[in-house]
């Protein structure tokens, strides 16, 4: 049997992805259902070649799916996939709602597939973008060397948050773009002027050490975001974090630094073995070939990509990397296809 799937956020940019990600993946579904806000309800989208209709979300929606991928506002996944759940789908959600509870399974299928497994509330979660950037690599030299510390830093790209993110990068660039601005104190604040868009100051030209809302002790909800959940994929409840979450006028893909701290002392050599050949990571290091990763280069790709790969100068038992991926593709919507195609797998087997 052919599992029903329904896309509930089909619109949105992350929503756009998923369509063209369930055209170019192996067809394994049956009917795919696309569901999205009574605003967009009526739209038709085009999946797997075919123009489909685009259902306003409502119980009815649900009926007969056997799998929900969900890209929606936390408030909507809350109130939403439960009634999903209810009704009998498994709810693969990429917002924040439940990924923090302890009866949701949080997963990317290159680390812990098997929480997939196990889900009480009939709801698996799908990691924050900026986590899912760097927790493949992580997840591989991890499984070799046992991570007891990291401290990063993130580069992220504004389609993290939304169509509305990238319209106000597009929009500042043209204000600001073959200007002389950018030379003195306040220039580009006045040219973009008070819209700033979902970021708190302008993003052109500038760089905005701030993502999320304000959480706890001067922490962004992203930082927290990436801490919490860094720990729940790897099963390491106690792993010591410190991360700074910044925006860069990029479009999209996120970029990390990382030092990451392993039990023993490592190699580089051996780190760029395990880098090499693990699932779903690429490689990219050869700064004398002036080769390393770019936002430019990695964009629309699907893999997490790896460069700079050095051991710390100061200590032998860590690590230094640099990390890009694409925010929607792994970040967001890959991520969350191959989750759906996990349980998909299971209904397959079972029937
Ligand atoms: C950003 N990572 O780049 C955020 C958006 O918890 O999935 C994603 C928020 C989330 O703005």
């Amino acid at each position: 049997r052919r599992p029903t799937l329904a896309v509930v956020g089909a619109t949105g940019a992350v929503g756009t992805v998923m369509l063209q990600i369930l055209s170019q993946h192996a067809d394994i579904w049956g009917e795919i259902r696309l569901i999205a806000s009574p605003r967009s309800a009526g739209r038709k989208l085009a999946v797997r070649g075919v123009e489909v209709e685009v259902a306003a979300l409502s119980e009815e929606a649900f009926d007969g799916v056997d799998i929900a991928m969900f890209d929606v506002p936390d408030e909507v996944a809350a109130q939403w996939a439960p009634i999903a759940a209810a009704k009998g789908a498994v709810v693969v959600d990429n917002s924040a709602a439940f990924r923090m509870d302890p009866e949701v399974p949080l997963v990317v299928p290159e680390v812990n597939p098997h929480a997939a497994r196990v889900r009480p509330r009939g709801i698996v979660s799908n990691p924050n973008c900026t986590t899912l950037s760097m927790i493949v690599a992580l997840g591989a030299l991890h499984a070799e060397f046992g991570l007891r510390e990291l401290v990063v830093s993130s580069y992220q790209a504004v389609s993290g948050a939304g169509r509305a993110g990238v319209d106000a990068l597009r929009r500042q660039t043209s204000l600001v773009a073959g200007t002389e601005l950018g030379n003195n104190p306040g220039d580009v604040r006045r040219a973009v002027g008070d819209d700033t868009g979902p970021f708190p100051e302008p993003v052109a030209l500038n760089v905005v050490p701030w993502v999320g809302s304000l959480a706890e002790d001067g922490w962004s909800s992203e930082e927290m975001k990436v801490r919490d959940e860094t720990r729940k994929i790897l099963g390491l409840p106690r792993l010591k974090v410190a991360v700074t979450c910044v925006r860069v006028p990029v479009v999209t893909t996120h970029s990390l630094t990382v030092h990451a701290r392993f039990q023993d002392e490592v190699t580089v050599d051996r780190a760029r073995e395990i880098l090499a050949t693990a699932p779903g990571v690429v490689l990219f290091d050869d700064p004398a070939a002036g080769e390393f990763p770019t936002p430019a280069d990695v964009v629309g790709t699907d893999p997490t990509w790896v460069g700079r790969v050095r051991r710390a100068l100061d200590d032998a038992t860590a690590l230094e990397l640099f990390v890009c991926g694409d925010n929607l593709r792994k970040g967001a919507a890959l991520n969350t296809a191959q989750i759906a195609e996990l349980v998909a797998a299971e209904i397959i087997r079972a029937s």
